[in-house]
């Protein structure tokens, strides 16, 4: 079974889903922000990975409703195998990012770890954006804006295959998940949310119930067969105090409503896998987006303060 405490970090260095480059420099802002020596400091126990290869970003057209594919299924396949191994031995795997398009890989290793496993999945996407498109409704081409249709079967074969599954049998069905903090969502892209039945508590939600109510439901229904992953887009974050991404909302949770997320996430006891996306040093300010995504981590891994100790 997997443990919160024996963890591997896993560096994916890439932009190459991306609108905006940098990303590729998210896992070294991570490291110099301490993310590893952090973590031990909760007396986990953290191996770190390195960093993935893959094919430079060619940063070119899209062609056919997606820029890059054949790179991103490289990098994918990459992920998908880095993240699957670590399962494998029972290590709880940290993805560094790199883009978001890289959660693909990332959630079918898991995917398929859970139905080897017998496990429930449950996947928490805390991001600004919902990453539902398609390539006709994409107005971008980007992948980064469509790994959660993709794993749930729509999407090109080079990429919902990865791990084994198909059109048919995809990695995760939408009602495994959670979005947390959405605030922009394309015109297609909203009508097929919907279609798909996605459970997206969105900032309007959150400004209504507030972080409590909306976590107590995000969470609800896990027992102690289900595998918890959190896929953290870092632009789930206010600009405000996260300027280092490349596709900035304004309106998201603040610090404290980022904090109790990741508390109430930790409480659970059952997050198993995680990824930390799309941070991007080159729109940083000295570090301060990657030192605040290491602070939220800490809490997901059971900081806390002295009142609940
Ligand atoms: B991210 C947009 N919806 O598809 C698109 O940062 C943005 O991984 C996608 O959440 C943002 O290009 C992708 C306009
Ligand atoms: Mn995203
Ligand atoms: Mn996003
Ligand atoms: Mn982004």
């Amino acid at each position: 079974m997997t443990t919160l405490r024996n963890v591997s970090l896993i560096g994916a260095p890439t932009d190459i889903g991306a609108g905006a480059r940098g990303a590729s420099m998210g896992p070294e802002a991570l490291r110099v922000a301490n993310i590893g020596p952090t973590l031990e400091s909760h007396g986990v126990q953290v191996v770190d990975r390195g960093n993935l290869t893959g094919p430079y970003n060619p940063w070119l057209p899209p062609v056919d409703g997606y820029r890059h594919l054949q790179e991103v299924a490289a990098w994918n396949r990459a992920v998908h195998d880095a993240v699957y191994a670590e399962l494998k031995t029972g290590r709880m795997p940290i993805l560094l990012g790199g883009d978001h398009c890289l959660g693909l890989g990332s959630i079918s290793a898991v995917a398929r770890h859970c139905k080897e496993q017998g496990k429930k999945l449950r996947v928490l996407w805390l991001d600004a954006h919902a990453d539902f498109n398609t390539s006709e409704l994409t107005p971008s081409g980007n992948i980064h804006g469509m790994p959660v249709a993709c794993l749930a079967g729509f999407g090109p074969k080079e990429l919902i295959e990865i791990g084994g599954f198909s059109k048919e049998h995809p990695a995760i069905s939408p009602k495994w998940v959670r979005q947390i903090g959405i605030r922009s969502v394309d015109a297609g892209e909203k009508r097929f949310v919907h279609e798909q039945e996605l459970e997206v508590f969105d900032m309007r939600y959150i400004d209504e119930m507030g972080m409590r109510h909306t976590m107590e439901l995000a969470l609800a229904t896990l027992d102690a067969n289900t595998h918890l992953h959190v896929s953290f887009d870092v632009d789930f974050l206010d600009p405000s105090i996260a300027p280092g991404v490349g596709t900035t909302v304004p309106g998201g949770p603040t610090y404290r409503e980022a904090q109790l997320c990741m508390e109430m996430i930790a409480d659970t006891g059952r997050l198993s896998s995680l990824d930390v996306m799309e941070l991007n040093p080159a729109l940083d300010e000295k570090n301060r987006t990657a030192t605040l995504a290491v602070d939220l981590i800490e809490s997901l891994f059971g900081k806390s303060t002295l009142m609940r100790k």
